[in-house]
């Protein structure tokens, strides 16, 4: 039993606990999350006139602190307690403070039984458990190396490289002789036959190299080198050919981390590489805001650009530019025939700024054409990707001529498609969530049955962990994306144990110590969002433009409100009007404090103006609701409201206009996964506001380059805004300060050369990982399938069957 409790059990505090809980009995709700529990205790505490020190710092305190769940029973109640990050324990406690330790199957079952479909006399429910296949694989020890995957697996290759050097020199030289590029042999060739002789080799080959002018152009000596067994791929010149060779030589005599990590990231291995993005409009124009398109198109766009340039800077620096080596992205998304003016009905087309990086779109295959020719919400999309999957493969090969070097997928469907692509090409597998929906949406794998026909969360949640156990990595913009904070749960660690009633018990759903958790943050477009103080690569009329579009024009088409005065300082906010990005709840801040709008505007570029233009329920309710609360806190007069989607340069500019008056800028979401918006605004200058829920948390730090707020307390947001409003006008030095750290912040950490230098660092340790130890995931592999088959597949059919009746 955890040492907490056990020492409240003997303790004074053992009849405070019991005090507590025999109030909780009290309560309507028999299923208390952790924030209810908090406000029970806090009432508590209030009732009993206990001091603040009580509610903070007593064990009691603590306990309730890092409890997650509370179910009422009849007799009994269960708590699910979190001592530490990735860490659950759960306990039943009678009446009379009686405390049992419970184990997962047993807690499952009692969520079960709480929403009555606990039915154990019509047999055991299927059980699906990873644990035992990570059981081989190296661990992470201590949760705050979590999403440092790639650092431990250095160390754990090169210690089973030290531990049996003949065989750990047999893998390497194996690796060695697979690669090549369109028919041509890099690396080593035939001359070297053995692990033996590429060590001595590799020393023969240093001192010839040694003798060379540094600078001298690979191109030179090839031939030289070639004899002595080594083809291109270690350098442009004598000097890089030197280095790489002495890294292996260093490699092979005193394997360390380091030395392995340097080494395996100047391996040319990776040249084509799929990102997968299947849902929303996947476009260069037009297409953000729209329904499930947002940030993951921004992402992809802005990866596959930098991917391309790095891929080429490597290429270069390896001395395959005589080879013609061109490496090639190739973004897989789905072809939308009724493309609505978008450009999602073309097959090919080419990533702006790139030589070759792609959009490469696949139809779905025609079941019913009315629903196949259109649109399809990502709730929706299930029954299509396994036959998507087989058709992408075929266009992928004509279009690369030949296989992928990496499959990256993106969100549910993406993840799927790229596991079905990965298993039958043999290739790497690296997945990205950006958002997953099973933490978004509360109780929605407990009331999975109620929401079937919306959301389909059976099969998103089933594909979720085919998707997430198959990667060789798992790429997170974040680490509380991967294991929370001590005080909340993560996204993937949701996905550790659950129920779906009637359906299965997760058990072990993931591995959270698993080396294949990395966190690699997104950046910014340095070509688009820039500091408002670089005013050279501003074009004045276009500045003209967006201050008219801002501030004044009139025009009831594009514009709701018109400004009473045009000196207050602008509180500035971008999205689209879903509900969670609560857009509605800073416009409500806003008319809470009357002292605010002495101070400020407030501007929200939020898509669309009128419930005509949607067809997205969310989305209507949310428009209906901004025009309510600006008549409720009568805003007119300190409101604008912009209906458009702008195109990005224009969005670039919209908040350095902002940044020009002094303005700050506001994301208010209940939960934001990681949120480029945030970057966007903070690289442009604007001293930047938001919600602590989610990604923003470690993107910001708190008062030094931006805020955080708590959307839910709308008089606080009020509050913070006002309080930082107030302190400038005081002294006009403040807003710069936070402008400029705030600037800082972003090119020291989110930049997208940080990003794709360590992804393709990743890509290649993954790539040697998967190599040596295949054997090792068949059996997950196989496991995997059978979800896929038996789980997956029958029920994307079900949904087949209701889309065909349409
Ligand atoms: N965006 C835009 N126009 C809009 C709304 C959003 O260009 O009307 C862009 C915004 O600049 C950002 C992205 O869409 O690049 C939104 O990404 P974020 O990660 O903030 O949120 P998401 O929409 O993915 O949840
Ligand atoms: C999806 C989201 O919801 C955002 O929070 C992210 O910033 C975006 O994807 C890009 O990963």
């Amino acid at each position: 039993m955890s040492n907490l409790i056990e020492t409240i059990l003997n303790s004074d505090e053992k009849i405070e606990l019991w005090q507590f809980l025999e109030e909780l009995r009290k309560s309507e709700k028999r299923y208390l999350l952790r924030n209810d529990i908090q406000n029970a205790f806090e009432n508590y505490c209030k009732l009993h006139e206990k001091s603040d020190g009580f509610y903070h710092t007593s064990l009691v305190g603590k306990l309730v602190y890092y409890t997650q769940e509370i179910i009422l029973e009849e007799e009994s109640l269960c708590l699910v307690y979190r001592p530490k990050i990735a860490r659950h324990e759960f306990y039943r406690i009678y009446d009379g403070l009686t405390i049992e330790p419970l184990t997962i199957q047993q807690l499952l079952d009692i969520r079960d039984r709480f929403v009555n479909h606990y039915h154990p006399e019509e047999g055991d429910v299927f059980e699906i458990d990873f644990g035992p296949f990570y059981d081989y694989s190296p661990i992470v020890r201590d949760p705050k190396n979590i999403g440092r995957g790639v650092q431990f697996l250095n160390r754990f290759l090169s210690s089973q490289l030290f531990q049996n050097p003949q065989q750990g020199l047999e893998a390497l030289f194996r690796f060695l002789s697979l690669h090549s590029y369109n028919g041509h042999t890099l690396l080593i060739n035939g001359r070297i036959k053995n692990s033996q002789q590429l060590s001595e080799q590799v020393k023969d080959a240093i001192s010839f190299v040694s003798e060379l002018p540094e600078n001298q152009p690979y191109e030179e000596f090839r031939f030289e080198l070639q004899s002595m067994g080594f083809e291109p791929g270690w350098g442009n010149t004598a000097g890089r050919v030197k280095e790489t060779l002495e890294i292996l030589d260093r490699l092979i005599d005193l394997p360390d981390p380091e030395v392995m990590e340097a080494f395996l990231s100047r391996i040319p291995m990776i040249f084509r590489i799929v990102l997968v993005s299947v849902h929303g409009w996947f476009g260069q124009e037009g297409v953000l805001g729209r329904p499930d398109t947002g940030g993951q198109v921004v992402y992809i766009l802005d990866q596959a650009r930098s991917l391309e340039q790095r891929l080429q800077e490597d290429i270069t620096l390896a001395g395959l530019d005589g080879l013609e080596v061109q490496p090639q992205v190739m973004i897989l998304s789905r072809l939308i025939p009724n493309s609505d003016g978008t450009r999602c009905n073309e097959r090919l087309e080419k990533v702006h700024g790139t030589e070759n990086a792609w959009i490469l779109r696949v139809p779905f295959r025609d079941f019913n054409p009315d629903v196949t020719q259109n649109w399809i919400s990502r709730f929706e999309i299930w029954p299509y990707l396994e036959t998507f999957a087989i058709d992408a493969q075929k266009e992928l090969y004509a279009e690369l001529r030949g296989k992928p070097d990496l499959i990256i997928g993106n969100y549910s469907d993406g993840n799927l498609v790229a596991f079905l692509l990965a298993r039958r090409l043999n290739v790497t597998q690296f997945n990205v969530a950006h958002a997953l929906e099973k933490s978004k949406y509360l109780f929605s794998n407990l009331y999975w049955q109620d929401l079937e026909n919306t959301y389909h969360f059976s099969l998103q949640f089933t594909a979720d962990l085919i998707a997430m156990n198959a990667a060789n990595c798992i790429i997170s913009s974040t680490y509380q994306e991967i294991v929370g904070r001590p005080d909340s749960v993560g996204q993937y660690e949701s996905y550790e144990s659950f129920t779906m009633p009637d359906l299965f018990h997760v058990v072990k759903g993931i591995e959270l110590f698993s080396p294949k958790f990395n966190v690699v943050p997104p950046g910014v477009n340095e070509s688009v969002y820039f500091p408002y103080t670089r005013t050279e690569d501003r074009v004045p009329s276009k500045i003209e433009q967006l201050e008219d579009l801002l501030f004044t024009r009139e025009d009831p088409a594009q514009v709701f409100g018109k400004l009473d005065d045009l000196n207050k300082r602008p509180i500035f906010s971008m999205a689209r009007l879903d509900r969670i990005k609560n857009l509605t709840g800073l416009a409500e801040a806003f008319g809470l404090s009357e002292e605010l709008q002495e101070h400020c505007n407030l501007i929200l570029v939020a898509g669309k103006l009128s419930v005509s233009e949607s067809t997205d329920s969310e989305e209507r309710e949310e428009i209906e609701k901004l025009y309510r609360i600006i008549d409720q806190y009568n805003l007119h007069g300190k409101i604008r409201w912009l209906g458009v989607r702008l195109p990005k340069s224009d969005s670039g500019e919209i908040y350095r206009v902002i940044a020009d008056r002094q303005g700050i800028f506001v994301q208010p979401a209940l939960f934001e996964a990681f949120g480029l918006t945030i970057l966007e605004a903070m690289i442009s200058g604007l001293p930047t506001f938001a919600t602590q829920f989610g990604g923003p948390l470690e993107i910001i730090q708190d008062k030094v380059n931006g805020f955080y707020i708590n959307p839910t307390n709308l008089e606080e947001t009020a509050k913070k805004i006002l309080e930082f409003v107030c302190k400038c006008e005081g002294n006009s030095n403040y807003w710069l300060e936070v402008s400029n750290r705030a600037i800082a912040r972003v090119y020291s950490t989110y930049t997208w050369k940080i990003h794709t230098t360590k992804l393709l660092s990743l890509a290649r340790i993954y790539g040697f990982w998967n190599f040596t130890s295949k054997e090792n995931r068949e059996d997950m592999l196989r496991y995997i399938e059978a979800l896929f088959y038996l789980i997956y597949k029958p029920r994307a059919k079900q949904l087949l069957e209701l889309h065909m009746q349409r």
